[in-house]
Order: structure tokens, then C-alpha cells, then sequence
């Protein structure tokens, strides 16, 4: 079939909107149509070129919602009319990573995903003759898609694809960080670097878990308010700041914070994060995706003194399982995924999404097919 995309054809140039061809499913995959997908900044970390596993040309997008059109051969727990949203993190139930119980890292299809094919080793997506790559699995910036049963999450099907599309990633893992991650309980202090469309859910998160204090830490102060309404209780701007950040949160939080979270990809702010975390017990999650060949670091003395540092991929949500879980928080009004969706826009306007991204604008662009 026919379908419109936006494809990023090169690094650091923008996305053309153009008509490409895509086959349908073979066995064990699914044709959704996407009605609703966010702009997140790792597809915006990918098309700069700092990504090691970026392909080009490629259709990006990760952050979407859709309906099924048509089921492959063997498919079995979704039919056409069916709502979803196409998860990067798949969860097969049935590998070593899933059977743990540890992680939610699904390794069945990962090399596959990360060579920008389907587990076939062939992509669906094609040119003027010429394949283009899939994506992180789900290639979102496709009005149609094909996409594995295992990476598709059955959501119910009153959620609205414009809100719920953001689940796809920012909600799930700014809001999962805190509570599958992280497992912050109630009355802990907590410390988010970076306020943008993943640090706000975080900070979400921490309120809805009952964190007393909620420390947020962002160069651009115009994402005070927001970040106030969603449960801050103080700001700091590193800028304002006169000596050293870290000693500024250590004192804020009365001796460091419980719980911090990188949500810049910023190398020296992962090692902020760390540092502010308390002595004995501090725990921090990075989540921020820092470019090809960077490095953290930090004294060795600060995890002998008992300092933790964790990673988290889509907050440790395993995708068929949780998703679900928190279109629901939504659809009761436990979440607030609207105040968060800042602008709309029409795929021929997808560039646009990025530019507001990129000057601190937006939190999250929504494009609607
Ligand atoms: P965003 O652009 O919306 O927000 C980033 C925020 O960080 C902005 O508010 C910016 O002003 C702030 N910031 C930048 N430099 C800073 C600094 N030195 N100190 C303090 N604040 C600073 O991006 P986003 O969509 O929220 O994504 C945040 C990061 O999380 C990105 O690196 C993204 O790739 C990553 N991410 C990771 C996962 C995961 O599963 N681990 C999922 C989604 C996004
Ligand atoms: N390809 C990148 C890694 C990017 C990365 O860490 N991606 C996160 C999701 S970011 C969503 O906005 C992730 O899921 N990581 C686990 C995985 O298996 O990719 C690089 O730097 O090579
Ligand atoms: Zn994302
Ligand atoms: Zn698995």
C-alpha cells in the first residue's frame, strides 16, 4: 500500500513528507494505523547525527497511538479495530530478559530493531524502489506502519489517540522511573534535572507517590509554571547559582536527595545528579540519552559511600502489561497528559515540532494524521 511519512533522508536535515510504499504483515506482524504521534528528544537526538545506532533514510517517531487494519499469520491476541500503542520496549513473555523478572529489557527482536529492520531482517518500508529504515520498532512518523505483535500494547478504545500517543514513551517513562525504577516512596526527597516532556512526568510521578519534596533544576526558566502546577516544590536555575550546584541541593534537601533523575542526557549533569544524591542511601536514575562516545563519571568514593546509580529504559514499564494500566490512570484523571501536549500540529508541519523543541518552546508537539 500507499502511505504518507515524513522521512529523514539525512542527518541533520529535515524531515520530507513524501508518499512511500510499505508491504503488508508477514507472520507475527501487525498493520496499525497511526492516528497521533508526540515528538520526543531522542528522535530529535537521532536525526542530529549523535546517535550510533541512527540509519538513514529512516522514518523515526516512537511515540505514537493507532488501530490495527490488518493481522499476519499466527497473530492471535489482536484483530483489526483493535486500539494500540506500538511499544520500542517490546514484551514477548517468553526470553530469558522477560522470564526474569529483573528487567524489562525484552531482548527477542533488540538487534533486529537496532539495524532498523523487522525480525524478518527486511524492511516494509520502501522509496521510489529504495528500502527505507524502521525505527526503534515503531517508525511513528508513518500515517501506517508494520510492527511485531509483541511490541504492540492493547490500550481500550475510548482513550483519545492525541493524548494517549504520548504514553508511547515520555509519560511511561518519566512516571515509571519514578515508581518501577526508582520505587520512591512517600514522604522521600526528590531531585529532577531537566524539565522538559520526561522531567515533568517525573515530577508527576514523585507527587503521585507522596514524595514530601520535589527539588526542580532547569537552565530555561520559563518551565517554571508548568513544572509548579505538576507538584515542584522548589526550582533552582544552575545559572543563579553562585559556587557549586551540588552543595546548593545537598543543603536544599537537608543532607542530599533520596532520589534524583537525569532527564538532560548531559554527562556533567548525571554526575550533578549523582553527587547531589544523599550520602549512605541516595539513589539516581539516569534517563537522559547522551550522544555517541560520551562517558560519565564520577569518584569511585561516591557509590563507596553509598550512593546508587541506575539506568532506566521506558521507566522499567513492560509495555503489554503497564501501558494499559496508566491509559487507564488517565482516562481517571490520576494523569495529566493535556497540559503537557503544548502544540498540534499536521504532519506537513513536523518540522516545526522540532524547532519548538529545540528553542525550549514546547513540551511536547503531538502530530495528528
Ligand atoms: P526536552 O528537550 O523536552 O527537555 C530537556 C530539558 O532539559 C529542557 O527543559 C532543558 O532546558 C533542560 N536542560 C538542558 N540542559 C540542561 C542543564 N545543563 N541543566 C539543567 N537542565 C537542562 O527533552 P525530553 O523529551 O524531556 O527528553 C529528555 C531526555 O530523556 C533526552 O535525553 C531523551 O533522549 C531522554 N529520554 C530517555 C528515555 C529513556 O527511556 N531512557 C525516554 C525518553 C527520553
Ligand atoms: N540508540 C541509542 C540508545 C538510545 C536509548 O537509550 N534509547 C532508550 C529509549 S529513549 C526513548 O526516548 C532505550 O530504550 N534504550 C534501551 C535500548 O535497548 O535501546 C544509542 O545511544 O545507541
Ligand atoms: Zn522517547
Ligand atoms: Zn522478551
Amino acid at each position: 500500500m500507499k502511505t504518507r511519512a515524513a522521512v529523514a533522508f539525512e542527518a541533520k536535515k529535515p524531515l520530507e513528507i513524501v508518499e512511500v510504499d510499505l508491504e503488508g504483515p508477514r507472520a507475527g506482524e501487525v498493520l496499525v494505523e497511526v492516528k497521533a504521534t508526540g515528538i520526543c528528544h531522542t528522535d530529535y537526538y537521532t536525526l542530529s547525527g549523535a546517535d550510533s545506532e541512527g540509519l538513514f533514510p529512516s522514518i523515526l517517531g516512537h511515540e505514537g497511538a493507532g488501530v490495527v487494519m490488518e493481522v499476519g499469520p499466527g497473530v492471535t491476541t489482536l484483530k483489526p479495530g483493535d486500539h494500540v500503542i506500538p511499544l520500542y520496549t517490546p514484551e514477548c513473555r517468553e526470553c530469558d530478559y522477560c522470564l526474569s523478572r529483573k528487567t524489562n529489557l525484552c531482548q527477542k527482536i533488540r538487534l533486529t530493531q537496532g539495524r532498523g529492520v523487522m525480525p524478518d531482517g527486511t524492511s516494509r518500508f520502501s522509496h521510489k524502489g529504495k528500502p527505507l529504515y524502521h525505527y526503534m520498532g515503531t517508525s511513528t512518523f508513518s500515517n501506517h506502519i508494520v510492527v511485531p505483535e509483541i511490541a504492540l500494547a492493547k490500550i481500550r478504545s475510548d482513550a483519545p489517540f492525541d493524548k494517549v500517543c504520548y504514553i508511547g514513551c515520555g509519560v511511561t517513562t518519566g512516571i515509571g522511573a519514578v515508581i518501577w525504577t526508582a520505587k520512591v516512596e512517600a514522604g522521600a526527597t526528590v531531585v529532577v534535572f531537566g524539565l522538559g516532556g520526561i522531567g515533568l512526568n517525573v515530577i508527576q510521578g514523585a507527587r503521585m507517590v507522596g514524595a514530601s519534596q520535589i527539588v526542580g533544576v532547569d537552565i530555561n526558566p520559563g518551565k517554571v509554571p508548568l513544572a509548579t502546577k505538576f507538584g515542584m516544590t522548589h526550582f533552582v536555575n544552575p545559572k543563579d547559582v553562585q559556587g557549586d550546584i551540588v552543595a546548593h541541593l545537598v543543603e536544599l534537601t537537608g543532607g542530599g536527595a533520596d532520589y534524583s533523575f537525569d532527564c538532560t542526557g548531559n554527562v556533567k549533569v548525571m554526575r550533578q545528579a549523582l553527587e547531589c544524591a544523599h550520602k549512605g542511601w541516595g539513589q539516581s536514575i539516569i534517563i537522559g540519552v547522551a550522544a555517541a562516545g560520551e562517558e560519565i563519571m564520577t569518584r569511585p568514593f561516591q557509590l563507596v559511600t553509598g550512593r546508587v546509580w541506575k539506568g532506566t529504559a521506558f521507566g522499567g514499564a513492560r509495555g503489554r502489561t503497564d501501558v494499559p494500566k496508566i491509559v487507564d490512570w488517565y482516562m481517571d484523571g490520576r494523569v495529566n497528559i493535556d497540559d503537557l501536549i503544548t502544540h498540534k500540529l499536521p504532519l506537513e508541519r513536523i518540522n516545526e515540532g522540532f524547532e519548538l523543541m529545540h528553542e525550549g518552546k514546547s513540551i511536547r508537539s503531538v502530530v495528528e494524521f
